[in-house]
């Protein structure tokens, strides 16, 4: 099962972490997410999140760190989730988002998070530089 892989970035820029607000599927819309999607098969972790960052943002990153663990995603997928850091681009919400935000010191809790993003979000503020 280790090619059911989602993975997702915690994407930093100036002490502050980005989220995103899904406009798709309908179960899942208006929850926020730290971005990302499927591994595709050839690719590493770190490849696929670049990948998705680019096409569904418009933005180059660069991995920084595996958070550690993996939580169970529907359909036997696992999410993995890395710190990223901006390396160029301003994100825009081109593809599966309505919204996206850059989240402060202390704003990780003012949007409605999916469940399955809540850890890695909570260890991804803690890692924040200065947070
Ligand atoms: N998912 C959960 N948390 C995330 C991401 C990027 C994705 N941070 C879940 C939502 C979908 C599945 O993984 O059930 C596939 O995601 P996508 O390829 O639609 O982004
Ligand atoms: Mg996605």
């Amino acid at each position: 099962m280790t090619d059911r892989v989602v993975v997702a970035g915690a994407v930093y820029d100036r002490g502050r972490l980005l989220a995103a607000r899904r406009s798709a599927p309908p179960e899942l819309a208006g929850r926020w997410e730290l971005p990302g999607g499927k591994v595709e098969p050839g690719e590493s972790g770190e490849q696929a999140l670049v990948r998705e960052l680019r096409e569904e943002l418009g933005v180059e990153t660069e991995p920084l760190e595996r958070i550690p663990g993996e939580w169970p995603l529907p359909r036997g997928y696992v999410l993995r989730v890395w710190t990223a850091r901006l390396v160029s681009g301003v994100p825009a919400p081109l593809q599966d988002h309505d919204e996206l935000r850059w989240l402060g010191p202390g704003e990780s809790g003012t949007v409605d998070w999916l469940e399955q993003d809540l850890s890695a979000v909570a260890e991804a503020v803690r890692r924040l530089p200065g947070g």
